[in-house]
């Protein structure tokens, strides 16, 4: 197995996760930013399928008309060359001072418009790039001080601003599913609709939710302590997963945006189970950063290494669900309850259940063994 990428495995990267120029809040820029023309170059020759953006990502805001127009057409002459699609697309609504006190969710009316014509404008963009999946990330939307307002009426504006922009999609003709991001915190103390769950109950008070699902990001789970598999499989079970962010993280710490895989194998292998066995058909997005250690040459290092690891799990995957003795240690017998007369008197032999271990220690060494390759 040479674990080569290909476009067929889907993998995309955004351009402001390889062009990241890795500043930290104490640190100032160690690399220029990579302009995105060498991104879609260097994705394509390591066997990317896509590459996603932000509209500021790719036209600076306040960039004059003439200015937005050459640089979508010199872009989109880049895709062609290189054979690269952009399957994703979303706004930048939390780099702006405007957006410091939230963006559809904030108090100031006037912020609230600007944010919603900044989406349109994004989305026109995303829908001229070929883009069919249209991100959210609420990444303003959220408070320090809780006595700023009532708490539901940030919820209520959160709507009205989804609800809005699935009329906008809709009267345009756009293609777009819309995929709403959680979040647990960071940048702001706590944001709105912090997991999976929040976002797929939001979700079923909109106008059209079946337009809206959701894009799990593994930090995102992992910073709140939650097992990332268990937030895509949600996902999974309501139809729901429009769009995946893989990266890494540990919990406790700081907004890593680690290289995909590289601190938790276990929770990364499951995951890549589930999106393999489920058929989930979208992108593998590697939303993450290259260490503030590196240079360029680390920068390809790490989107190859995002890759690699995934088809490794892939791989890996496969030997699990062939395995014959780890299936037969996961097998659960296939029997339908009874119905509910016969279930009501079904007699129960207690102490034989009680006494009924679950092989559990067994099972999960042989993964322990299969994933160290000593199986
Ligand atoms: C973060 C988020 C973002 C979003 C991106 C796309 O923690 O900063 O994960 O990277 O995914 O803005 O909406
Ligand atoms: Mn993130
Ligand atoms: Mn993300």
């Amino acid at each position: 197995m040479d674990y080569q990428p290909k476009p067929e495995h889907r993998f995309t990267f955004g351009l402001w996760t390889v062009s990241n120029p890795g500043a930290d809040p104490f640190g100032a820029p160690v690399r220029e930013r990579i302009p995105p023309s060498r991104v879609v170059e260097n994705l394509a020759r390591l066997g990317a399928f896509g590459v996603n953006l932000h509209d500021d990502d790719l036209i600076p805001p306040d960039s004059s008309p003439s200015e937005r127009r050459r640089l979508i057409s010199e872009f989109q002459r880049c895709l062609k060359d290189h054979g690269l699609v952009v399957p994703m697309a979303t706004t930048n609504l939390f780099s702006d001072p405007v957006f410091r006190a939230g963006a559809f969710t904030a108090q100031n009316p006037k912020v609230r418009a600007y944010a919603l014509q900044k989406t349109m404008i994004a989305m026109d963009l995303g829908a001229e790039l070929g883009a069919e999946i249209y991100v959210f990330w609420g990444g303003r939307e959220g408070s320090e001080v809780d006595a700023a307002g009532y708490l539901p009426d940030a919820l209520a504006r959160y709507r009205e601003a989804i609800n809005l922009l699935c009329a906008y999609s809709r009267e345009q003709g756009y293609p777009f599913r819309f995929a709403l991001e959680p979040k647990p915190n960071e940048p702001r103390g706590d944001l709105f609709l912090p997991t999976v769950g929040s976002m797929l109950g939001f979700i079923a008070t909109l106008d059209h939710p079946e337009m809206v699902g959701v894009n799990p990001e593994f930090a995102h789970a992992a910073m709140a302590g939650l097992n990332f598999a268990h937030e895509v499989a949600q996902a999974i079970d309501s139809r729901k997963l429009f769009h995946v962010d893989l990266n890494d993280q540990r919990m406790g710490r700081f907004d890593q945006d680690l290289r995909f895989a590289s601190e938790n194998l276990k929770t990364a292998f499951f995951t890549v189970l589930l999106l393999e066995e489920s058929g989930y058909q979208g992108p593998r997005h590697f939303d993450a950063h290259p260490l503030r250690t590196e240079d360029e040459r680390g920068v390809w290092e790490f989107a190859k290494g995002c890759m690699r690891s995934y088809l490794i799990l892939k791989e890996k995957a496969w030997r699990f669900a062939e395995d014959p003795e780890i299936q037969e240690a996961r097998r659960t017998p296939a029997q339908p309850l009874p119905d509910l007369r016969e279930l009501r008197s079904m007699p129960f032999d207690l102490d034989t259940l009680r006494g009924e271990g679950a092989g559990q220690e067994r099972l999960d060494q042989l993964l322990f063994d299969l994933l160290t390759g000593v199986r």
